[in-house]
């Protein structure tokens, strides 16, 4: 398998409205992040994905831009931005872009020239349709925020597409024209010396011809992603890793909804005519609901999730390269969701997810605050929460009465994504050390409790965990390269795998649940090294007894 700097590195996600605000008005900006690289850096990481920095209205904090060469007011100027940049590259951090192009938001200069009339130069950017003869909407996709993917605009009696809110209209792939303003305005990052982009939604930018209907979902309309890997989609992608991605030495990942692994097999191939690895979502689904989707505080079967990574693991060997996450600013925390946020198992169930997920082969992504095992929020009413998503579907659902307002409260507090978005612990002072204001989203009340201030200087802390599990990959070519096995495929409670390059070998035992388990450690890792275990009295014995959460990693 080909070396490649960024199969070797670990990436962190940055969402910066939430990370660190250095100017008392209550939101994460610029500043802010470049004032806490050195604590990225004692935690060891490569990258930094950031996500959306560019200038917006914010109706979807940032993932709807109105302007891709410019800064969001709040966030800071482009000085600011330069000097994060150049900060970061001394201490030897890469920075990774959010790219944003499947929508812009309604108040980018090319829709409102595109909306003005048919004949503007830039109607054609967008995806424009008459009603349906009948008057009806052009066809039945639905939002991925609420309601219908058309919006009516009356000065050409014409709808736009938006499969997310209404505030963020598709592009035209199609469009030669779109695809060359994209790839100028990539190469223009690139020029400035940023390593790489994370492309949002990438998977949806070339539409089925005549936008047929499709299979409803849970709402009455069909799903954001009946426009996955579409006709186009390869060919668009290859244009731009020959146009913008080949002007620099990149990391790029597209984040594929919809993805299936035949077709990451071509996203993500390594002969890197596209991308170098994609987000896939199966994973982000075993806890989903085949009625309500994702909206059910369903618990998973861990059964289920051996099955959906192994075969992602296995499939993409030697053929393509995978990424590696629990968590992302659209996902509830891992340990609230995966392993058990009680006071008695939250810092090992964290750790032990942590372990499940950095010894596999691919890329692995830590999402700010994973490192100290933050915590879903309680937030109780709807007046807390800030995500359009979670507001739009309580009011959709409730009033089509397909959830009781009960359930779907309870849904929204569990897998909501403003739980991945409430601001960062830093130390137990008001506010989390985020802010010296009432934040713009609350801050969960266990910070006094979890924080970074209390995690770096504490041995047996999660982020002191996450700094080791880190190290180890950076040391070992068996943890990055090597082939994955999955054993005890039936076990319901216990995650284990063998990984193998050459003659090394190391073996990888997670318990994801709260019963005691034995098992009998294979003959030729008895007495060896333990390399990493979330219990510190952790031994290579012929039979193992794995305690509640346990993981332990032992290498021939
Ligand atoms: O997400 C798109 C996506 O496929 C999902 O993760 C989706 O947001 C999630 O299933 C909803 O629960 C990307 C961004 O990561 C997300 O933050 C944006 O809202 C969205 O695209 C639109 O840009
Ligand atoms: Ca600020």
């Amino acid at each position: 398998m080909e070396k490649r700097w960024w199969k070797e590195s670990v990436v962190y996600q940055i969402y910066p409205r939430s990370f660190c605000d250095s100017n008392g008005d209550g939101i994460g900006d610029l500043n802010g992040i470049t004032g806490k690289l050195d604590y990225l850096k004692e935690l060891g990481i490569d990258v930094i994905w950031l996500s959306p920095v560019y200038k917006s209205p914010n109706d979807d904090n940032g993932y709807d831009i109105s302007d891709y060469q410019a800064i969001m007011d709040e966030f800071g100027t482009m000085e600011d931005f330069d000097r994060m940049l150049a900060t970061a590259h001394e201490k030897g951090i890469k920075i990774m872009m959010d790219l944003v192009v499947n929508h812009t938001s309604d108040e980018h200069k090319w829709f409102i020239e595109s909306r003005k009339s048919t004949d503007n130069p830039y109607r054609d950017y967008y995806i424009w349709r008459p009603a349906k003869e009948d008057g009806s909407l052009p066809n039945n996709w639905g939002s991925c925020f609420s309601g219908p993917a058309w919006e009516y605009d009356k000065t050409t009696d014409m709808y736009f597409l938006h499969l997310f809110s209404k505030k963020q209209p598709d592009l035209n792939w199609d469009n030669p024209a779109v695809r060359q303003d994209v790839f100028d305005m990539m190469n223009w990052w690139l020029k400035k010396g940023v390593d790489g982009f994370r492309m949002d939604v990438i998977s949806l930018i070339s539409k089925e011809p005549g936008l047929p209907d499709k299979e409803t979902g849970i709402n009455g309309y069909a799903t954001f992603n009946v426009s996955a890997n579409g006709p186009h989609v390869h060919e668009y992608l290859q244009e731009m890793r020959q146009k913008a991605l080949n002007n620099a030495d990149t990391i790029t990942v597209g984040e594929c909804s919809g993805v299936t692994l035949e077709e990451a097999k071509k996203y993500a191939r390594s002969d890197e005519k596209e991308l170098n690895m994609v987000f896939q979502f199966e994973h982000m689904d075993v806890d989903s609901d085949e009625k309500a989707g994702k909206w059910t505080t369903r618990k998973m079967d861990l059964r289920n999730l051996k099955k959906i990574l192994t075969r992602w693991q296995k499939g993409l060997q030697d053929i393509a390269w995978n990424s590696l996450y629990w968590e992302n600013h659209d996902q509830p925390r891992s340990v609230s969701r995966f392993g058990n946020d009680s006071d008695e198992y939250r810092e090992i169930s964290a750790k032990m997810l942590a372990t499940c997920i950095h010894m596999m082969q691919g890329t692995p992504y830590v999402y700010q605050g994973e490192e100290l095992g933050m915590t879903n929020c309680p937030f109780n009413t709807l007046d807390n929460f800030r995500d359009l998503e979670s507001i739009n579907a309580f009011h959709e659902l409730t009033e089509q009465g397909k959830m009781t307002e009960e359930d779907m409260m309870a849904a929204i507090g569990y897998k909501g994504r403003d739980n991945a978005r409430t601001p960062m612990q830093w130390d137990d002072s008001a506010y989390a050390g985020f802010s010296t204001t009432n934040p713009w989203i609350m801050v969960n009340p266990n910070y006094t409790k979890i924080n970074a201030k209390d995690q770096v200087n504490r041995e047996d802390s999660v982020f002191k965990y996450y700094q080791k599990l880190i190290k180890l990959r950076h040391e070992s070519e068996l943890i990055v390269y090597g082939t994955y096995d999955l054993i005890l495929d039936d076990d319901k409670d216990i995650y284990a795998y063998i990984r193998t390059l050459g003659d090394e070998k190391l073996i990888v035992y997670c318990n994801f649940s709260e019963n005691t388990r034995e098992v009998e450690l294979p003959e030729e890792f008895v007495n060896k090294k333990v390399l990493i275990s979330n219990y510190s009295d952790a031994k290579a014995n012929q039979k193992i007894t794995l305690r509640p959460y346990e993981a332990i990693v032992i290498q021939k």
